[in-house]
């Protein structure tokens, strides 16, 4: 009784408004933040109840838009692995979000807890640790978010501050492994794995001054104020920060990760001294990261390095690694057998998977979104995901990392100091500083720098690498955009019956044409993605298509 009494109480503090719909969707729920707190109160909820499954471990709750405008909140749910809330959970979040009153409310909890085998009210304990960026409305929030967990009896909420998004989720992937877990512990995990990677750089390819200048665009959000913070105790780099979120811009507003990677010009914020410089961009909540850099002071176009060229740079350097363990042993006499695996969306650019595949590697796809591409990636012993926009990591399974530790035990002892010694420390070192939880703009931006000063690579050897094939995106509105239903990774249609037939039809007519369509998981549009073997020709297949799609 008493805990039915306090789940009335906290719904009816924040009534949910006539007609609003929520939907969990790709990355939690999203909305203008003034309007998100039922669904924020509610997510707590989720959140405490999903802890409670869990033997009480400890769970997340990030409250974020991520690189949408500053208006804009948003809330989603860390899973007790640091991963994103387990994908069956969410049909209750949504229907959570969506009851109509404080009664629906209840009845929807009561039931799911039934299903769930939750027994409500019995002793138990629950702990859910709560983020948020720098968004103004992220603190009426976090007052909606503690009022949810709060009425879950037996539910502790804990304020973590404002941290980037991929943070919580390594303080809740530690927490939970009995790791220490502190935001501390986080950057000192961070700055030592990427210091001993430093030390692990071959003496010959020493890195010259200007290899070690390294802008960064923090979208005038929460990674560029923690960069801030930490940047003189990185060792090895000369980091100047632009729109540092210390007042000079608006967050995401014409910079940060997802401006660059799609629109392809210079940022605000930066100007001519930078020109040249190799330049990283962060997404408003840090979860994202791009390259790029500024080609002259006269003009705004820049040469980008997305997703897929940071997947190919990571992918090089752990199969070198792998390689020079292995040495010139047959299949069967691996020292180090591993199973590897590229995963990427249909959004990579083709070049890049042509790149991947030419070195002999099996690439993997799925659908958009992080959960897809995490899930896929935990597969491997070392699995590498991005998005071309600039999300992923590399996950390192724990028992390859045992494997890792016993070899350098073992080299140590035999070797010392051998190449194949120096190779496995380079491999834990990477899997320490690599954020295991999610992606991470900040721990992604030092493996890349360590990589680069490893191999004594410019940015242009980088770029070079491989030829970005010419793509252009569009977006088409629709009366109902889940009439488009996609199979094999999103990149056919299977609904309405005729339309992939039309798209085949179109790309047919262009050399290197690649191109498909797909309903947006976090906007109430179609998104169409045109590959072609030039500017005007992916122009062109994008809009012919977009017409069939109209
Ligand atoms: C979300 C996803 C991102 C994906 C994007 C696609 C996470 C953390 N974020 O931002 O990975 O690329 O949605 O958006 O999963 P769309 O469905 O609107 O194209
Ligand atoms: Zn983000």
């Amino acid at each position: 009784a008493e805990q039915r009494a306090a789940l009335l109480a906290a719904a009816s503090l924040f009534p949910v408004p006539d007609g609003a719909r929520f939907s969990y969707g790709t990355a939690g729920f999203r909305a203008e933040g003034s309007t998100m707190g039922p669904a924020v109160c509610r997510a707590g909820m989720v959140a405490a109840l999903r802890s409670v499954k869990l033997g009480g471990a400890a769970v997340g709750l990030v409250l974020t838009a991520s690189h949408n405008p500053l208006r804009d909140n948003g809330v989603k749910i860390v899973d007790e692995d640091g991963g994103m809330m387990s994908q069956d959970w969410e049909p209750f979040a949504d229907a959570l979000a969506n009851a109509p009153n404080p009664d629906a409310l209840l009845q929807i909890v009561l039931k799911f807890a039934k299903d769930e085998d939750i027994r409500l009210g019995e002793g138990h304990s629950a702990q859910v640790l709560l983020a948020r960026d720098t968004r103004p409305t992220g603190e009426y929030l976090l007052d909606a978010a503690v009022k949810g967990v709060n009425a879950v009896i037996g539910a502790v909420a804990l304020d973590m501050g404002i941290l980037t998004t991929p943070q919580l989720h390594w303080i809740v992937r530690c927490k939970n492994k009995g790791l220490k877990a502190s935001e501390m512990d986080y950057f000192t995990q961070v700055i030592d794995s990427f210091r001993c990677l430093l030390k692990l750089v071959p003496k010959d390819k020493g890195a010259d001054v200007m290899n070690n200048r390294l802008v960064v665009d923090g979208a005038n959000g929460i990674g560029g104020l923690k960069l801030e913070e930490i940047k003189a105790r990185i060792s090895g780099l000369d980091i100047h920060v632009r729109n540092s979120g210390n007042g000079e811009g608006i967050l995401n507003e014409r910079c940060g990760a997802d401006f660059v990677q799609k629109e392809k010009v210079v940022p605000l914020g930066f100007g001519p001294e930078d020109v040249g410089f190799r330049c990283a961009s962060f997404d408003g909540d840090a979860d994202r990261l791009v390259y790029f850099r500024i080609v002259s002071s006269t003009d705004t176009r820049i040469d980008l390095v997305d997703g897929d060229k940071i997947l190919s740079l990571f992918v090089l350097f752990v199969r070198e690694q792998i390689d020079i363990i292995n040495g010139n042993n047959d299949e069967g006499n691996k020292v180090l057998p591993t199973r590897f695996g590229v995963i990427q969306t249909a959004y990579a650019n083709g070049a890049s998977t042509d790149f991947l595949e030419n070195l002999g590697l099996e690439v993997v796809f799925t659908s958009t979104g992080v959960k897809y591409l995490h899930k896929k990636s935990l597969e491997y012993d070392i699995g590498i995901y991005f998005e071309a926009n600039g999300h992923g990591t590399v996950l390192f399974s724990d028992h390859f990392v045992s494997q890792l530790e016993s070899l350098t035990s073992e080299f140590s002892l035999k070797a010392s100091g051998s190449s194949q010694h120096q190779a496995a420390m380079r491999l834990l070192a990477a899997s320490q500083l690599i954020n295991q939880a999610v992606g991470d703009a900040l721990s992604g931006m030092l493996l890349v720098e360590a990589i680069l000063q490893y191999k004594g690579w410019s940015f242009q050897n980088w770029c070079d690498i491989y030829t970005d094939l010419p793509s252009r995106q569009l977006k088409v509105k629709v009366q109902d955009r889940t009439a488009i239903v996609t199979t094999d990774a999103e990149r056919r249609v299977c609904q309405p019956s005729g339309l992939q037939e039309l798209i085949d039809g179109e790309i047919a007519n262009y050399s290197h044409g690649r191109c498909f369509v797909r309903p947006s998981g976090t906007e109430d549009v179609v998104r169409v993605y045109a590959e072609a073997s030039t500017e005007e020709a992916a122009n062109s297949l994008a809009k012919q298509v977009a017409q069939h799609v109209e």
